[in-house]
C-alpha cells in the first residue's frame, strides 16, 4: 500500500543528508509531502519516471523560480512547436561532428590551461582550484562567447542560480540574485548584438543570426536562453567531475582499474551521475487531478521530482548504495544498469546537453588521469557535500607528484 509521508524539506538534517529519507520512501513506497510549502515529492523511478514523461505535470513552477533572474522564459517552460523547434536549436549548436571536434579541443585545451599551475605544486582543489573556472571557460567559449571576464560571470552565475535552487529566500538574498541577474544580462546583451551580423562558431552566434525559418527571437529571448545554456552546463559541472573523483580516488583498486582500462570511464560516469545526481529537484505543477501509485494528487499541487532518490530506488539498482562500475543487472524488468538513472531528467525536456556532458567528463577525467601521477585524496580531508537542489562535495583536495616542465604543453599565467 502507497501511502504519504509528512516532512520538512527545510530540516537541516534532511538537507545535511537526504538519503536516510530517500530510503525510508522506498522502504514504504511512499510520496512526501511538505505541508509547510504544500508541495509533493516523488522519489520512486517508476513515479519520477511518470511525472517527467505527464503532460499533466507542468514545468508552470519555472515561471517565478527561475524567469525572474534569466529575464525571458526558459527552454524548459516551453512546450509544443516552439519548444520543439528552439530545443533543435540548441542541439544543433551541440551536435554534429565539427561542432564535436572544436568542443573537444576547447576541452582539452581548457583542462590543460588550468592544470598547468596545478601540476607544480602537485595539488588540486578539485572544486576552487579547476573545477568552477574550468566549467565556466568550456561552457563559454562553447557558446562563442569571451572569457576575459570569466571571474565576474562565475560570481553573477552564483547569484542567479542561488535563485533558482533555493526553497526559500530572504528579501536580502533575493536582491543580491536579481542583481547578479541585471548585471550577468547587462554583461550579454551588447555581445549578442554584436554577433547578430557577424557569424563566429558557438551557440551564440547561432542564435542571433537563426538560418532556417524557425523565427527571429527577440534580445531578451536570446539572452534568457543563452543563460539557460550558461547555467545548466557550468551548474552540474564541476560537481560531477569532483563526485568522480572522489569515487575513483577514494578506492585505489577503483582508480588503477579505470586508468589502465578507459573504457570503464564511460560507465564510471553514469555510476556517478546516479548515486550522486547534481540535481536533486525538478519542479512541476498539476495541470489536473493525476494519480501517482493510487494516491491522488490534486490540481494545481505543486510536485518535485527527485532523481536522486529515484536513482537509488532498490526496485530498479540492486544494493542501490554501492558505487558499482559493473552494474548492469537488475532485480526486476527495467534495464537497471547504471545508465537508467534520471539524473538527466526523462521526457521531453530530458536534458540536452546529456551527451556534451558525457564528452566533456569523458575527456577532462582522461586528461587528469593522465597527468595527475599517484593520485590521491589529501589526509585529513573528510569529504562533506552541500546544497539539497543541486547538490555537490564542497571541496576536493588532491594531492599528486609535481612535475615541473614535462606533460605542460603551455604555461599561461
Ligand atoms: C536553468 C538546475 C542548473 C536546466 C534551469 C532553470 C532549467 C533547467 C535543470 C537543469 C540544471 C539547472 N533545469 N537545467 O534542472 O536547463
Amino acid at each position: 500500500m502507497r501511502n504519504i509521508i509528512e516532512f520538512d524539506v527545510m530540516d537541516p538534517t534532511f538537507q545535511r543528508n537526504p538519503i536516510p529519507m530517500y530510503e525510508q520512501l522506498h522502504a514504504s513506497d511512499a510520496i512526501l509531502l511538505d505541508p509547510r510549502i504544500d508541495t509533493y515529492f516523488l522519489g520512486r523511478h517508476d513515479d519520477v519516471t511518470q511525472a517527467l514523461r505527464s503532460p499533466a505535470f507542468t514545468t508552470a513552477p519555472l515561471a517565478t523560480s527561475a524567469q525572474p533572474v534569466m529575464g525571458d522564459r526558459v527552454l524548459a517552460q516551453m512546450e509544443g512547436p516552439e519548444h520543439k523547434a528552439k530545443r533543435r536549436l540548441v542541439l544543433s549548436a551541440f551536435s554534429g561532428r565539427q561542432n564535436r571536434d572544436r568542443h573537444s579541443r576547447i576541452i582539452a585545451r581548457v583542462t590543460s590551461d588550468l592544470l598547468s599551475s596545478p601540476m607544480r605544486h602537485g595539488r588540486v582543489d578539485l572544486i576552487s582550484d579547476f573545477g568552477k573556472t574550468y566549467s565556466m571557460l568550456v561552457t563559454l567559449e562553447v557558446l562563442g562567447l569571451p572569457t576575459d571576464r570569466h571571474r565576474d560571470l562565475i560570481a553573477w552565475h552564483e547569484g542567479v542560480a542561488s535563485f533558482i535552487t533555493s526553497l526559500r529566500v530572504t528579501e536580502a538574498q533575493k536582491q543580491h540574485s536579481l542583481a547578479c541577474s541585471r548585471a550577468f544580462i547587462a554583461y550579454l546583451t551588447p555581445l549578442t548584438a554584436d554577433l547578430r551580423d557577424g557569424s563566429p562558431s558557438g551557440l551564440v552566434a547561432l542564435l542571433c543570426n537563426p538560418v532556417s525559418g524557425e523565427g527571429v527571437m527577440t534580445t531578451s529571448e536570446i539572452i534568457a536562453l543563452v543563460l539557460n545554456v550558461i547555467l545548466a552546463a557550468a551548474e552540474p559541472t564541476d560537481k560531477t567531475l569532483a563526485y568522480l573523483f572522489y569515487h575513483l580516488a577514494s578506492c585505489p583498486v577503483r582508480l588503477e582499474r579505470v586508468k589502465k582500462d578507459r573504457q570503464l570511464l564511460a560507465p564510471a560516469i553514469a555510476e556517478t551521475l546516479r548515486l550522486n545526481s547534481p540535481v536533486q529537484l525538478i519542479p512541476r505543477q498539476l495541470s489536473e487531478d493525476v494519480s501517482v501509485g493510487g494516491i491522488r494528487l490534486p490540481a494545481g499541487a505543486r510536485v518535485f521530482c527527485m532523481p536522486g532518490a529515484a536513482n537509488r530506488d532498490p526496485s530498479v539498482f540492486r544494493d542501490p548504495a554501492r558505487f558499482d562500475i559493473d552494474r548492469r543487472q537488475v532485480t526486476t524488468a527495467l534495464p537497471g544498469n547504471a545508465s537508467a538513472h534520471l539524473a538527466f531528467g526523462a521526457g521531453t525536456h530530458v536534458c540536452l546537453g546529456a551527451a556534451f556532458s558525457q564528452i566533456q567528463l569523458e575527456l577532462t577525467a582522461n586528461i587528469l588521469l593522465d597527468r595527475l601521477r599517484g593520485l590521491r585524496i589529501s589526509p585529513r580531508f573528510t569529504f562533506q557535500e552541500e546544497g539539497f537542489y543541486t547538490r555537490g562535495p564542497v571541496a576536493l583536495p588532491l594531492e599528486f607528484e609535481p612535475c615541473s616542465t614535462a606533460n605542460t604543453p603551455k604555461a599561461r599565467e
